[in-house]
């Protein structure tokens, strides 16, 4: 049978299921990777599963978030995240050594190869031809555990590609012209495939970059096939050994295709407050610029950075404006220096920010208030920059090192000769900021400074949930929504103090009326979760005794969250049942059978409505025991 890029690995690490749409299947993960805001928990939970070494062919903890070390936090982090990494064989990539998605594409990630990371961009490598896949920090210590990942079989689209990008189009406007048409939520459940022509006129980086962004459509993943540019990326970075060819057969099918024709893309921007509102740069010429910042996991690549280092090169930043710039990876950064562009970019006026998160996560670099910020990245959700006010629009490097000298939105095609940039025959390579694990970590000590909490376990489901209604949301609510990042960051290992800080931006008396409630339920619209891979969305609300999330629909990462923290997921058989529910409203479920007909009972304006979930029998079993760690450690025991 011919089949598709995304069917081929499937099918090569298939442990269990039908390889058909939606049924539940598990593959073997070959490489796991976590960063540190999430890598701390989810290091935690491997060292609760008991195993004494990681199972995995690779797995690489990163520090590339909580970087600023305010305090001891952070740094406490740090020096947890690498003996544990040692003990259990893990590599770790030191502070310094730059975003993990970047860094992972350049030195660690293989065609035709798995890979399960605690990032929801983890699908970066999609870029090389891996199956990359974002999920919550428990999935991903379970992978490092030896256990398949257990996902639905996804849908495939085939995004076929034709023409050649126009000069000042970037790879940044392919993708976001994809989440113009395909929505925020239109991914789910979906694999996006890309073939075609085009695909010969896109370098790695290019390639990464839509991948990347990819996340941002719900998307389960999204893959590149593995060609000659794939291999000379990997010669470059002296990898030449791990490349394979990997391609769809020519009669492979596809669940749905779209066409992009590359030459009919124009420079475009994702408005304020989400990735899907795209608008041509040409129409928003009237806006002045407050920031800019070019870096981030999606656009802070060596070709990213000294396309915008020739733009600014003998230029001065507008006075209105100010520019950071984050480089991806400590092998850009080195690059830029040795080839004089950073003096390029220092000399235009650029503030040189640490290659690392940073703003796109809201830990420095701020936009005043009301500001109108140009970023690179790939989020523009209300509040995550760290001003409530601020106004991010995600554009390409492009077109942010243009803004950053005209002050204003500027279609970058009026600025004169577009400059190219050749993939570089050679990277510089140098891995001395990796610490490959010793052979026998048996006698490495686990360092937990005050910053390592202990980590709270749920009990077993009870037969019956009486709770009340404690907030309701409308679509799109997304994991920043629900569990903020930025100046909370540091709190990610200790779950009682970083609960209290669930909802906050949303409603300042979530956490009190959660605490009062004793046992709750949300209340939300459609695509409920959407975002990040942060398991603390799930975590910290299952420990304030949130018990169900009923929505309109779920996002794919956050729905898996919720079952591994033992918190019912689902969704209103009749949509329109959302208005029949107030905060406050005291709520029944009967979950004695959790694969029966489900009521949710309210019991304030006695009504009834069926509601309904998507799980599959061993998530029930795992709802049930009270999560997956539960779970996991009760057949451990048995
Ligand atoms: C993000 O971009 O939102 C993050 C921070 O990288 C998250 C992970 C986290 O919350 O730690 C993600 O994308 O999964
Ligand atoms: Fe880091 Fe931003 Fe990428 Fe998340 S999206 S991994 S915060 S750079």
């Amino acid at each position: 049978m011919a089949l598709n890029i995304t069917q081929k690995i499937i099918k090569q690490h298939l442990v269990s299921g039908e390889m058909t749409a939606k049924s539940p299947i598990n593959i073997k993960m070959d490489q796991t990777l976590t960063q540190d805001a999430t890598g701390t928990m989810a290091y935690l939970q491997f060292e609760a599963l008991g195993v004494p070494r990681v199972r995995t062919e690779l797995s690489v903890s990163y520090v590339d978030h909580n970087t600023s070390q305010m305090d001891y936090k952070n740094p406490d982090d740090h020096i947890f995240l690498q003996t544990i990494a040692d003990k259990f064989g893990i590599v770790f990539s030191r502070p310094g050594n730059g975003i993990c998605h970047q860094v992972h594409l350049e030195r660690f990630g293989k065609p035709g190869k798995t890979l399960i990371g605690s990032d929801s961009h983890t699908p970066t490598c999609g870029g090389i031809g891996m199956l990359a896949i974002g999920a919550g920090g428990l999935d991903v210590a379970m992978a490092m555990a030896g256990q398949p990942f257990n996902l639905k079989m996804p849908m495939v689209v085939k995004v076929n590609l034709t023409g050649k990008l126009q000069p000042w189009v970037a790879a940044k406007d392919v993708i976001l012209e994809i989440l113009r048409r395909e929505t925020v939520k239109g991914g789910v459940g979906y694999v996006y495939e890309y073939a075609g022509p085009g695909i010969d006129t896109l370098t790695v980086p290019e390639r990464a970059t839509i991948t990347n962004m990819g996340a941002e459509l719900g998307a389960t993943t999204s893959v590149f096939p593995s060609d000659g540019e794939t291999k000379r990326f990997l010669k470059a970075q002296g990898r030449e050994a791990d490349w394979i060819e990997l391609k769809a057969d020519p009669d492979a099918t596809y669940d749905r295709v779209i066409d992009i024709d590359l030459s009919k893309i124009e420079p475009l921007a994702a408005c304020p407050h989400m990735p899907d509102i795209v608008k041509p740069i040409s129409e928003l010429e009237h806006l002045l610029v407050d920031q800019v910042m070019i870096g981030s996991c999606t656009n802070s690549s060596y070709t990213d950075l000294t396309r915008a280092a020739m733009i600014l090169k003998g230029k001065t930043v507008h006075p209105r404006l100010s520019l950071g710039i984050a480089p991806g990876s400590r092998q850009v950064l080195r690059m830029l220096a040795d080839e004089g562009k950073l003096s390029d970019l220092v000399a235009a006026g650029a503030r040189l920010l640490e290659n690392a998160c940073g703003p796109c996560i809201g830990m420095g670099f701020a936009p005043k208030s009301d500001a109108i910020a140009l970023r690179t990245s790939n989020r523009n959700f209300e509040k995550r920059s760290g001003t409530d006010s601020a106004q991010v629009y995600l554009v390409s490097p492009e077109v942010a090192a243009v803004a950053s000298v005209e002050g204003k939105f500027t279609d970058p095609r009026k600025w004169g000769k577009y400059p190219e940039v050749k993939m570089p025959e050679k990277f510089t390579i140098d891995d001395s900021m990796f610490i490959f694990p010793g052979k026998d970590g048996s006698k490495v000590e686990i360092v937990r400074g005050p910053n390592i909490a202990a980590l709270p376990i749920k009990e077993k489901m009870s037969r019956e949930i009486a709770a009340k209604a404690v907030i309701k949301v409308g679509d799109n609510i997304t994991t920043d929504h629900i569990m903020p990042a930025g100046k909370y960051l540091p709190l990610r290992s200790n779950v009682p103090e970083y609960a209290k800080h669930v909802f906050e931006g949303v409603d300042t008396q979530f956490y009190k009326r959660a605490v009062e409630m004793k046992r709750s339920v949300i209340i939300g619209g459609d695509n409920y979760g959407q975002g990040s891979s942060r398991e603390h969305a799930a975590l910290c609300p299952m420990y304030l005794g949130i018990e169900a999330v009923i929505c309109k629909s779920f996002a794919r990462i956050h729905l898996a969250n919720l079952v591994n923290f033992g918190i019912l997921p689902a969704t209103f058989k009749n949509p329109a049942d959302y208005d029949r529910i107030e905060v406050g409203d005291e709520l029944k479920i009967n979950v004695d059978n959790l694969n029966g007909e489900l009521v949710l009972e309210n019991v304030t304006r006695g009504h009834k409505m069926p509601i309904v979930h998507t799980l599959s029998d061993e998530d029930m079993v795992i709802l049930k025991a009270g999560g997956r760690l539960s779970y996991a450690k009760q057949q451990a025991l048995a």
